[in-house]
């Protein structure tokens, strides 16, 4: 059996990598129908060698879709995401438009899949910093309790989207030849101060919210309270961007509940489905971005006790943010809905 997938945001930085996982993982596509704005439809983007024609983003678009994935920002999924249900669609959304619904499942198929039986046509795919820290601390979830978090985030640029992309290219270009950085866009577009990212690293991801933090930062506290079922998880996030195309970096200082022997933590994550453990400081092997890139996995490291808490645990946790942070973990959704039977048509 195959399906008609439609892909909102086709010609964004996460739309191009939905194609391509939908590509890679041999999803069953009968068909694809890539849409995006208007100043793209008419283009072509490549899927299984061809090309196929992007169409504006409009409701009847949805014509005849099965599963639609979304990334092109909120605003079009909060009016197009109901329309596409409508028109017999479950859509997959990347945005944050519907993550906190509480009809809204919010999924990582390795922590929470069964929360996708309860679906009302909408699935939310989390955050790309909230996805790979879950999955790290589910099986220490599962095996101690978690009694709180402390993480810092070292985030890719490739998160702000395709243009955030070009400026850290473009700034890095003139300060090497000397001349200097144009900055239009990071760390929030829509705001009046604009700062280089190239050599740089900006302690704000999104905007600004009365309590000091950010708003990305209240979506790592929020999402991973609803995806790990547990509102009295203490998390306390700073969320960092830096000068790194693909792949988020994260340091997370965890309070379990249970005491804990730092071998049996090592074999819980090397048994887990999704996680790859890069541990061996006197070797010099652990995480790094550059490697993680194109890699559907996360990839765990820096496994040590804490100097101070018996039950602290540090480590270093990094993943492609456009892949399992974003279109894997959305095309990985649509495979567990048609294994479980869940796709209504
Ligand atoms: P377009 O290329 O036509 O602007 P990124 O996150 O990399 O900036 O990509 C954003 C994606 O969202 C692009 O594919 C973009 O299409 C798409 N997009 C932006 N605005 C709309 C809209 N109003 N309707 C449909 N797609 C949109
Ligand atoms: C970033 N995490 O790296 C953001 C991008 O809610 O899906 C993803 C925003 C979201 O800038």
């Amino acid at each position: 059996m195959t399906y008609t997938v439609a892909v909102v945001g086709a010609t964004g930085a996460v739309g191009q990598q939905m194609i391509k996982s939908l590509e890679k993982r041999n999803f069953p596509v009968g068909k694809l129908i890539p849409l995006a704005s208007s100043r793209s439809a008419g283009g072509t983007v490549k899927f299984q060698g061809k090309a196929v024609t992007v169409l504006e983003a409009t409701p009847d678009a949805f014509e005849g879709v099965d599963i639609a994935l979304f990334s092109a920002g909120g605003g079009v999924s909060k009016f197009l995401a109901p329309e596409a249900v409508k028109h017999g669609a479950i859509v997959i959304d990347n945005s944050s438009a519907f993550r906190m619904d509480e009809n809204v499942p919010l999924v990582v198929p390795e922590v929470n899949r069964e929360a996708l039986t309860d679906h009302q046509g909408i699935i939310a795919n989390p955050n790309c910093s909230t996805i790979q820290m879950v999955v790290a601390l589910k099986p220490l979830q599962d095996q101690y309790g978690l009694e709180r978090i402390i993480v810092s985030t070292y985030q890719a640029v490739s998160g702000a989207g395709s243009q955030a992309i070009e400026e850290l290219r473009a700034q890095a270009a003139a300060m090497l030849v000397g001349e200097e950085p144009v900055s239009n866009l990071l760390p929030v577009g829509k705001l009046d101060q604009h700062y280089p990212i190239a050599f740089n690293a900006i302690p704000q991801i999104d905007v600004g919210l009365e309590n000091g933090f950010t708003f990305e930062e209240m979506k790592m506290v929020h999402e991973t309270k609803k995806i790990l079922g547990d509102d009295s998880l203490g998390i306390t996030p700073t969320c960092v961007r830096i000068p790194v195309y693909r792949g988020h970096s994260e340091s997370i200082y965890v309070e379990l509940k249970e005491n804990y022997q730092l071998s049996e933590v090592r074999s819980l994550l090397e048994n887990f489905s999704g996680i790859i453990v890069q541990d061996d400081i006197e070797q010099q092997v652990y995480p790094m971005p550059i490697d993680a890139t194109d890699h559907d996995e996360v990839f765990v490291g820096r496994l040590r006790r804490d100097l101070a808490h018996p039950k602290g645990l540090n480590m270093w946790v990094v993943s492609d943010n456009l892949l399992k942070g974003a279109a894997s973990n959305a095309v990985q959704i649509a495979e567990a809905l048609i294994e479980d039977h869940l796709i209504r048509r």
